[in-house]
C-alpha cells in the first residue's frame, strides 16, 4: 500500500550464509521464541532460508559465502515508524523553559513550540537540512534500523515542505537505509495563516500535496489533530485529497485530548494512529477493525512528563496492532533510540518484551504498509537483519543506555559493524 517497490534496492546479489546464531524471527507465530543452532541464507537481498541448521535444505549452503555469528543473538532490524527527522535547529531554550514551569500549549501559543523550529527549519537548504538529520540517522543506524519513515511539517509553505521531503529522500541515497516520507504540512498553522486553518489547508496543505505526489516525494499523508492544531473536519480534507491521491494516511491523533481523531483515521482505513494517550477505550475497536495500527510515543508522553497512559488494556483487548517509535522531533520527543524506546515503553506504558519488540519490528512495518517486505525474519522478505551481543532478547529492552549490537545486514549487505557505519 505505501506504493513504492523497495525490492530491487542496492543489495548483495551473490548467496550468503550466516549459521551459528540464534535466531529470533518475530514472526506472528514465533513470536520471541528462540530458534537455536539457527541459520539464515539470504540472496539478491532477500531471505531464502531460515530456520535451525538441521531443517536447512543441503544445497542452500552451494556457493554460499558463509559467515560465522558466533552464537549471537538474530533479530530483524528495527523500523522507526514515526519520525520527525528533518529539521533545523533545537529547542533545549523550550526545554529550559519547561523546567522552569512553563507547559507546552503555553509556549506553543506564545509564539514557541513548533513555529520556532519553523524559522529554523526555513533557514536551511536542502543540503543543510540533510547535514543537520545526518547524525540523529547514524545514530538510529548504529541501533539496527533499517528503515524510518520521516515526516515534513516544519516548514509549512509548499516549497521548505517540499525540501524536507527532498531532504528526507537524499538521507536515504547516502545512507545504507529505506526512507519512507510522510506529507505533514497540516502539523501547525504558520503565523501568516493565524485564525485561518481552512485557507491554510486549501492554499498549501493540498496543493503542496499535490505538488510533492506530481515529485514522488510521498509514501503517505498525515495531520496532527488536536486542540492547538487541526479539527477533524480540517483534517478530513486533507485525507480526502490523499484518497484522490490514492496515497494511505496516518494521524497524530488523541495526544493532549480526545478529539475522536484516531476513529477518523479508522474511517479512512488509516496505516497508523499515532500517540493515543487520550484514546477512549470504546475506540480502540474501531483501529483494530480498519486494521489500523496504534502507535505508541512514550518518549513525547516521557518529555512533556504526561500523566495519562495510553489505553493499552483496551488496545490488547481489542487485539489492536500495537507498534512504537521514537516521534524524534525537536520539540515533544528529541529521542533516536529505539532501544530507549522500547525500555519506556515497558516501563511507562506496561508494555511486555514481545510487544515492545514487535512494535518496533513486525508492527512498525505494518504501520507503514511494508509488512510484505520487511519487519520478521521470513523466507521472500528483505535480509534485514541484527547481530547482538546478549543471550535473551529481553536484554534488549531491561538495559538503559546500552548498545549491544555487533552487527547489522540491510538487503544481505552487511553495512554496520562494531567498527562503525560502512556505507
Ligand atoms: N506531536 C508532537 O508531539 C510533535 N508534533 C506533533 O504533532 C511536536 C512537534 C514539536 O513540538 O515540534
Ligand atoms: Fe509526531
Amino acid at each position: 500500500m505505501a506504493g513504492r517497490d523497495f525490492s530491487g534496492e542496492s543489495s548483495s546479489a551473490g548467496r550468503r550464509l550466516w549459521r551459528n546464531a540464534r535466531i529470533t524471527t518475530l514472526s506472528n507465530e514465533a513470536g520471541t521464541d528462540i530458534i537455536e543452532n539457527g541459520v539464515l541464507a539470504a540472496e539478491g537481498g532477500r531471505i531464502l532460508f531460515v530456520g535451525p541448521a538441521h531443517a536447512m535444505p543441503a544445497d542452500i549452503a552451494d556457493n554460499a559465502e558463509v559467515i560465522d555469528c558466533g552464537g549471537r543473538l538474530m533479530l530483524p532490524s528495527f523500523i522507526d515508524c514515526h519520525t520527525h527527522l528533518v529539521y533545523g535547529g533545537n529547542r533545549a531554550m523550550e526545554f529550559e523553559m519547561r523546567l522552569a514551569g512553563a507547559t507546552y500549549e503555553e509556549i506553543a501559543r506564545a509564539g514557541g513550540g513548533i513555529v520556532s523550529s519553523v524559522k529554523a527549519t526555513n533557514a536551511l537548504t536542502v543540503d543543510q537540512l540533510v547535514a543537520a538529520a545526518l547524525p540523529r540517522l547514524d545514530t538510529l543506524i548504529a541501533e539496527g534500523v533499517s528503515t524510518v519513515e520521516i515526516k515534513s511539517g516544519y516548514a509549512l509553505s509548499i516549497e521548505g515542505e517540499l525540501n524536507m521531503l527532498r531532504a528526507a529522500r537524499r538521507l536515504g541515497e547516502i545512507r545504507p537505509v529505506r526512507i519512507l516520507t510522510t506529507w505533514l504540512a497540516a502539523h501547525a498553522t504558520p503565523p501568516e495563516y493565524k485564525g485561518r486553518n481552512g485557507d491554510y489547508i486549501s492554499e498549501i496543505v493540498i496543493p503542496g500535496l499535490r505538488a510533492a505526489h506530481a515529485e514522488g516525494l510521498v509514501d503517505a499523508v498525515d495531520g496532527f489533530c488536536e486542540g492547538i492544531a487541526f479539527s477533524p473536519a480540517e483534517i478530513a480534507r486533507v485525507f480526502d485529497e490523499a484518497k484522490v491521491l490514492g496515497l494511505p494516511v496516518k494521524l497524530h491523533a488523541e495526544q493532549l485530548s480526545d478529539l475522536k481523531g484516531a476513529r477518523l483515521a479508522a474511517a479512512y482505513g488509516a496505516l497508523s494512529a499515532d500517540h493515543l494517550e487520550y484514546l477512549a477505550d470504546e475506540d480502540a475497536a474501531a483501529l483494530a477493525e480498519a486494521g489500523t495500527v496504534a502507535v505508541l510515543l512514550p518518549g513525547a508522553f516521557y518529555t512533556l512528563r504526561e500523566k495519562q497512559h495510553p489505553p493499552v488494556k483496551a488496545l490488547r483487548a481489542a487485539g489492536a496492532s500495537i507498534s512504537l517509535a521514537t516521534d524524534s522531533n525537536p520539540g515533544t520527543s528529541p529521542l533516536t533510540s529505539l532501544l530507549m524506546t522500547m525500555n519506556m515503553g515497558a516501563t511507562l506504558f506496561g508494555l511486555t518484551v514481545e510487544e515492545c519488540l514487535a512494535g518496533v519490528t513486525r508492527e512498525a512495518a505494518k504501520a507503514l504498509g511494508l509488512q510484505d517486505e520487511t519487519g520478521t525474519l521470513e523466507a521472500g522478505k528483505a535480509a534485514d537483519f541484527t547481530l547482538w551481543d546478549i543471550q535473551r532478547p529481553a536484554e534488549l529492552v531491561y538495559r538503559i543506555g546500552f548498545n549491544p549490537l555487533v552487527q547489522r545486514v540491510w538487503n544481505g549487505r552487511t553495512t554496520f559493524s562494531s567498527a562503525g557505519v560502512l556505507a
